[in-house]
C-alpha cells in the first residue's frame, strides 16, 4: 500500500512548508502529492518535452506522456511542429503506440478514422448520413517552439509569460542553430526517485566531486557566491574568474549575449540563462574540453565558446556549446520513478565516425546522469524512511531553494483555486 495524505494534510503541508529546507516527506514519497505534482504543474505549465531535430520532416512525430495524458507532436505539411491529444475521435482509442516514427495520415488502428498531421480527421469508413468529419479533428494542445527547443502546455490558458521569456532567451540560443541540427543520439534513464529529487539534484553542484568525468571540463562552482567559496574550491575559482574573463571577450567580439539572466522563482515560467566557460580546452564537455563534434552545430569562428546553460522550470535543463548541444527533459512516471531524456544534438551534416565519435560525445553526461541517478535513488530511499527529517540547503544550494519556492507557489495557488 502506498502511502497516501488526506486532503487537509496536503493543504496544510503545502501552506507551512518551512523556507530553506528540504520538503517534508509526503512531498517524494506520497500518491497525493505525485497526483497534484501532475495536476498543479505538469498540465498547468510549459513543459519542455523535446528538440525540433527529433521531428526533421513532415509527418514525423513524437509522443510524450504526462500522467494519463498521452500528446502527439508532429511536424505538419507547412513544416510546423503541432500538437494533439493521442486521443482518437471516435471512441477514443490512443491512436500511437511508438514514441517516435514517422505517418503520412495519423490512423486510428481500431476503425480506420484517418487524421492529417494538421489533426483534420480526412476518412471514415462508415458514418451516419449528416456526419460532419469537420466536428471531429483532433484536440490540439498548445505548443511553441523556442529556438529548436519544443514545449507544450495541457492548460486550457496557459501561463501568459511564457513569450516574453522565448523572447529573452532566443537571442542566446539562435546562434547555436538548433534548427540545422540532427539527433546524434537520446537516452531514456528511468531515475527511482521522485522528480523534484532529480531537480533539486541538478539545481546545485554540492555534490559534484560525484562526477570526476563532469569535474574535468567543467568548473564546479555552481551556485557558490565568492565569500561561500569552501577553501578546497579557491583556485579552481580563481581559474574560472580568469576563464571567464577572457571569455567574455570573445562573446563580445563575436556579438554573442552572455549576461546572466536569473529569474527561477520570481515569475511563473521561471528561468535561469547564462554563458560560462568550461575548463580545459574550455570547448566542449569532454575529458580533455576539446570539441567532440569537429562540424561546429553554428558558424562561429572558434569552439572555445564555454557553454550556454538554460534552466527552467519545472522540468528542464539544456547546454549549448559550439560544437553540439545536450538537451534533458523530467518526466515524473510514479510517485518515485522519473524519466529523465537526454538528447545529443550535433549538425545536420556531421558524420559519425568521422566528425565525431558517439563514446567521445556522450561520455561525460552519460557518466553524470548514471551518478546522479544513484544519487537521486539514494535520496527517495532516505527521505522514505520514517526517521527522515527536513534539512537545511546550503548557500550554494539557492537554486534547489528557488526550485522548492516556484513549486510550492505553484501549489498553493492550485488549492487556492479549487476552493
Ligand atoms: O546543469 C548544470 O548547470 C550543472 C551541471 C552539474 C550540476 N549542475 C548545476
Ligand atoms: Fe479510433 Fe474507432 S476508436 S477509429
Ligand atoms: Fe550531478
Amino acid at each position: 500500500m502506498n502511502p497516501v495524505t488526506a486532503a487537509a494534510q496536503v493543504t496544510e503541508l503545502v501552506s507551512r512548508r518551512p523556507v530553506g529546507q528540504s520538503l517534508q516527506a509526503p512531498f517524494y514519497v506520497d500518491e497525493e502529492f505525485h497526483h497534484l505534482d501532475i495536476e498543479a504543474v505538469f498540465t498547468r505549465h510549459w513543459i519542455f518535452v523535446a528538440t525540433e531535430a527529433e521531428l526533421p520532416e513532415p509527418g514525423d512525430y513524437a509522443t510524450v506522456t504526462l500522467g494519463t495524458y498521452s500528446v502527439i507532436l508532429v511536424r505538419d505539411d507547412d513544416e510546423d511542429v503541432r500538437a494533439f491529444h493521442n486521443v482518437c475521435r471516435h471512441r477514443g482509442t490512443r491512436i500511437l503506440g511508438e514514441e517516435h516514427g514517422s505517418v503520412g495520415n495519423i490512423v486510428c488502428g481500431y476503425h480506420r478514422w484517418t487524421y492529417g498531421v494538421d489533426g483534420k480527421l480526412l476518412h471514415v469508413e462508415s458514418q451516419a448520413p449528416g456526419f460532419d468529419p469537420t466536428c471531429f479533428s483532433l484536440r490540439s494542445v498548445h505548443v511553441r517552439t523556442v529556438a529548436g527547443l519544443v514545449f507544450i502546455c495541457l492548460a486550457e490558458e496557459p501561463p501568459e509569460d511564457f513569450d516574453e521569456v522565448a523572447t529573452r532567451i532566443e537571442p542566446y540560443l539562435a546562434p547555436h542553430n538548433l534548427a540545422k541540427a540532427k539527433v546524434a543520439t537520446q537516452t531514456d534513464l528511468i531515475e527511482n526517485g521522485n522528480w523534484k529529487l532529480v531537480m533539486e539534484n541538478n539545481r546545485e553542484c554540492y555534490h559534484c566531486t560525484g562526477h570526476p568525468e563532469l569535474q574535468s571540463c567543467y568548473f564546479p562552482i555552481y551556485g557558490y557566491q565568492e565569500q561561500d567559496i569552501p577553501p578546497v574550491l579557491r583556485s579552481t575559482y580563481e581559474r574560472y574568474q580568469q576563464a571567464d574573463a577572457e571569455a567574455r571577450k570573445t562573446y563580445e567580439s563575436l556579438g554573442l549575449p552572455y549576461a546572466e539572466i536569473e529569474e527561477l522563482d520570481t515569475r511563473t515560467t521561471g528561468f535561469h540563462i547564462h554563458r560560462e566557460p568550461l575548463d580545459l580546452a574550455g570547448e566542449s564537455y569532454t575529458s580533455d574540453g576539446t570539441a567532440a563534434c569537429k562540424r561546429l552545430l553554428a558558424d562561429f569562428p572558434t569552439a572555445r565558446l564555454g557553454r550556454l546553460s538554460l534552466h527552467m522550470q519545472p522540468n528542464s535543463w539544456c547546454h549549448f556549446m559550439a560544437d553540439h548541444a545536450i538537451t534533458f527533459s523530467v518526466i515524473p512516471l510514479a510517485r518515485d520513478r522519473t524519466l529523465l531524456r537526454t538528447t545529443w544534438l550535433v549538425h545536420a551534416d556531421a558524420v559519425e565516425g568521422a566528425d565525431y565519435d558517439l563514446d567521445t560525445l556522450t561520455k561525460v553526461w552519460k557518466a553524470t546522469n548514471d551518478q546522479d541517478a544513484v544519487f537521486v535513488a539514494r535520496a527517495q530511499r532516505g527521505v522514505s524512511s520514517p526517521a527522515y527529517l527536513p534539512g537545511p540547503y546550503s548557500p550554494t544550494e539557492y537554486q534547489v531553494e528557488a526550485f522548492i519556492n516556484w513549486y510550492i507557489t505553484r501549489l498553493k495557488a492550485h488549492l487556492e483555486q479549487q476552493r
